[in-house]
């Protein structure tokens, strides 16, 4: 059982000798120290592997080898030495396999063989991958429509893989391809591409070095983007700011130190990373953007009538912009009661966040989950972005807007094709490629997907990658919507939940992963990514593979496209003979992407390009647009608030230090200062008192939602934490059964991961013992 004697205080900065001790722990860990050193010392290095861990990119002039404490852990996490084979699965019965925890699924090691689930027995037995193929399409092509299938896709498969996997479906005739864009970033492109006409991030690394503030908004870079940490003590040590909002004190953000910067580790002194750090409400940023806008037009006409400089950039509104002054009418028009009461920052806290703004030049504003898991994050983006209009800091350098992204390739597989609603200009370049007719009904998203199995409209369910049964919202509904289908594959390098949830058929293919040597007919082949500055680059993987039997993912999605289709519209194994020829199709049909395999000789790669960046805006006005919004009348959900349910808290479900999305790499958050337990509830310490709580104290979690049904998790610990009152923290898979599958954001379908209206309740006495031990 774990008491409060887990939650010890952290006060040493983040980086620094923690960092470095936790990736030696790993490493030695790992069992193959040695060979992941030597793969570690190529990893983000030119004819190295890209880092499976996140998407942050480096410069491509720099030379350097770059790695975190993170990205250690995903390379010695997928190269280790168990292994998860037939007899593996001839002791376990899937019933028992159950029973674990997802920390120890995965810790068992890699899969090793195509393995067919036994409804029987209730085992997994090996399978021959020309059978495993051969059942595959015989589901595929039974199905009354093709509609009837979903493939899924997680954002580590390469472009190569992603490119196939989408001909593949669209020649079998369905764009059905939820992704776990569609719970991440989908809110950045559906804000962006209507007011400065492209979806992907303005900037690229070099702008960092130039930026006079960058803005750091619901985004936790200490733990998920650790690479990032660098530019931002650059700033600061420029005498650039760094500005933070975020409702809980990460320590990542407050002060750190870098590991590649040893001198300063020996000194044990750490500099403060940000200038000002704000602490608002969950869902509060589009009221601080909003009030940021408000201070700025009160302070431009100041400046007008007292003649003084312009606050706003006039000469690029007038010649790069449409729908200011109506945009305007609308920040005149939001009283700043509403702004207060939803930002919860005071008028003051906005104004210095305002002043930090008008200071500098230029700016940066980076976001990730903080913003786009909301009901309203669409919104929201479109209020950063027009913030960063009203000054000019679109398409100039040292400037931007920057979505991280979080998967390695999330950004790549959007662009080479994975998306339920693709672009007429994207079908027609596939149809005229391959003389194909492509399907133009709009597919499913994630959420649609798991509809659609609840309501039997789908039977087949493909998974390149990731852990759908965990990563997504309403978890005991989801699992069940995932058990109705007739056939579910995934498509894997470790053991997770979803091999458990089984179709009535299941298969399990086991992959190569990004670390390893991927040999074809051709000779040792590479695969491609996008990083979130667009920066596409070759990956070769440096260690053996983890069995004879693992096929790369491109090589599986070949082996399903042609028993299903035959040689149709692609001759797929010439394609996986040699993967630049997979890349010459890119070329041929994917904008940016011309002369792409020599292009990649580039140490460091190409960049694809950003109309917006160019200051070209691809609107349907030519001009980055304004879009005069309103606040939400309330955060909270209107139903509820009209049942006249009160939460006690709202609840953003969030990353430890030690996991990978679903994959858990241990039990600590060592920034956060718990160790041995992921079941905490981060709560402001008044709140625990104001509900009648004492700190430590386990409770029941249960959500609101309209439906009425009972959404709970339970047994959580208490730990009093600095948030601000009425927000509280937890960590994201544990609670995903208390997200409705219907609480999604507006436009995006991006499940509100990070606002959930939630009662508390005190726990029945808990004999169970958490097991942390592998
Ligand atoms: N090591 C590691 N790296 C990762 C991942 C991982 O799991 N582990 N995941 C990858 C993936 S797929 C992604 S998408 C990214 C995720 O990267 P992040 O977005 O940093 O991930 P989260 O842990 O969800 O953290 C969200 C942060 O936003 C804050 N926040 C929550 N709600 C709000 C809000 O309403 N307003 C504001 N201002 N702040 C808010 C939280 O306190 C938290 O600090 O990381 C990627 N990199
Ligand atoms: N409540 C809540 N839910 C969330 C979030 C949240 O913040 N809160 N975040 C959302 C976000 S941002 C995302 S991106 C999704 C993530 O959703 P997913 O991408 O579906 O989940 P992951 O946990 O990243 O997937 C891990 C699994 O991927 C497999 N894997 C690892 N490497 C490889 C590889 O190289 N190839 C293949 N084929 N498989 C591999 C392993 O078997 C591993 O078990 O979750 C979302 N869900
Ligand atoms: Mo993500």
């Amino acid at each position: 059982m774990t008491d409060k004697s887990n939650i010890k205080s952290y006060d040493k900065p983040a980086g620094g000798w923690g960092a470095l001790r936790s990736v030696t722990k790993f490493w030695i860990g790992s069992e193959k120290p040695i060979k992941n050193l030597r793969a570690m010392l190529k990893m983000n290095h030119h004819k190295g592997f890209d880092c499976p861990g996140c998407a942050w990119g480096e410069s491509p002039e720099s030379g350097m080898v770059k790695f975190c404490e993170n990205g250690a852990k995903a390379v010695n996490w997928e190269s280790t030495g168990h292994y998860v084979g037939p007899d593996f699965f001839a002791k376990h019965s899937v019933s028992a396999l159950k029973r674990h925890t997802d920390y120890w699924l995965e810790s068992q090691g890699r899969l090793t063989h195509p393995m067919q689930y036994n409804p029987a027995t209730d085992h997994y037995e090996s399978v021959s991958w020309e059978d495993a193929f051969k059942l595959v399409a015989t589901h595929l092509t039974q199905l009354e429509s093709p509609h009837q299938a979903n493939f899924y896709t997680s954002g580590r498969a390469s472009n190569e893989a992603a490119y196939l996997y989408q001909l593949f479906v669209r020649a079998y005739g369905t764009n059905n391809f939820p992704d776990c864009s569609n719970m991440c970033h989908e809110a950045s492109g559906l804000g962006m591409t209507p007011t400065i006409g492209v979806g992907k991030g303005t900037v690229v690394f070099d702008d960092f070095a130039k930026a006079d503030a960058i803005f750091v908004i619901g985004q936790n870079p200490g733990t998920n983007h650790p690479r990032m940490l660098e530019p931002l003590r650059e700033a600061v040590r420029r005498g650039a700011q760094v500005v933070c909002f975020n409702p809980l004190k990460e320590r990542g953000l407050e002060r750190f130190q870098n590991p590649q910067h040893p001198t300063e580790m020996l000194s044990n002194g750490s500099e403060p990373t940000n200038t000002a750090y704000f602490s608002p409400a969950l869902g509060g940023d589009m009221a601080v953007m909003r009030g940021i806008a408000k201070w700025l037009l009160t302070w431009e006409r100041e400046a007008q009538q007292n003649n003084q400089p312009a606050i706003f950039d006039h000469e690029f509104l007038q010649r790069h912009t449409q729908g200011v002054d109506d945009y305007l009418a609308a920040v005149d028009a939001t009283e700043w009661e509403q702004i207060e009461q939803q930002s919860g920052l005071s008028r003051d806290e906005i104004r210095h966040a305002a002043a930090m703004y008008c200071k500098a030049e230029r700016v940066i504003m980076c976001w990730a989950m903080g913003i786009t898991q909301h009901h309203h994050s669409v919104a929201t983006v479109k209020e950063i972005v027009h913030v960063q209009l009203l000054r000019g800091n679109v398409g100039k350098p040292g400037a931007g807007l920057s979505p991280v992204r979080g998967h390695s390739n999330v950004q790549g597989d959007r662009t080479v094709g994975i998306n339920e609603d693709p672009s007429e200009a994207f079908l027609n370049a596939m149809e005229e490629r391959f003389s194909f007719t492509a399907p133009r009904k709009k597919g499913n998203n994630t959420i649609q997907a798991i509809q659609a199995m609840e309501q039997d409209k789908a039977k087949v369910f493909i998974g390149l990658g990731g852990n759908f049964a965990q990563a997504t919202p309403d978890t005991p509904r989801t699992q069940e919507a995932l058990a109705k289908c007739d056939l579910t594959v995934q498509i894997s390098t470790k053991l997770n939940r979803s091999h458990l949830i089984t179709g009535k058929a299941a298969l399990i293919l086991p992959c190569l992963g990004r670390t390893e040597v991927d040999m074809q007919a051709s000779g040792q082949q590479g695969i491609t990514v996008e990083d979130t500055f667009s920066m596409v680059h070759i990956s070769h993987g440096q260690l053996p593979p983890s069995s004879p039997l693992l096929r790369s993912e491109p090589a599986i999605i070949a082996g399903m496209a042609k028993a299903t289709l035959g040689d149709y519209p692609v001759n797929w194994d010439e394609l996986i003979a040699d993967y630049d020829r997979i890349r010459d199709l890119i070329a041929d049909t994917i904008p940016g992407f011309a002369d792409f395999n020599r292009k990649l000789q580039h140490p460091g790669g190409f960049h694809l390009g950003n109309a917006a960046a160019q200051r070209n805006w691809l609107t349907p006005s030519s001009k980055a647009q304004f879009e005069s919004i309103k606040l939400p009348d309330s955060l909270l959900n209107a139903d509820i608030v009209a049942r006249g349910e009160k939460p006690d808290l709202i609840l953003q479900t969030l990353r430890s230090h030690d996991q990978y999305n679903t994959t858990i790499y241990g039990m600590n958050d060592r920034y956060r200062s718990v160790f041995g337990t992921r079941h905490v509830l981060f709560v402001n310490a008044k709140d625990i008192e104001r509900l009648g709580f004492k700190d430590g104290d386990k409770v029941d979690i249960t959500s609101l939602w309209k439906d009425g049904k009972k959404r709970q998790v339970t047994q959580f610990m208490l730990v009093a934490y600095d948030t601000p009152m009425g927000q509280a923290a937890a960590y994201y898979p544990e609670t995903n059964p208390l997200v409705p599958l219907e609480s999604y954001g507006e436009g995006t379908f991006t499940p509100t991961s990070k606002f959930i209206a939630i009662t508390l309740a005190k726990s029945a006495p808990d004999n169970r013992i958490e097991v942390a031990a592998v």
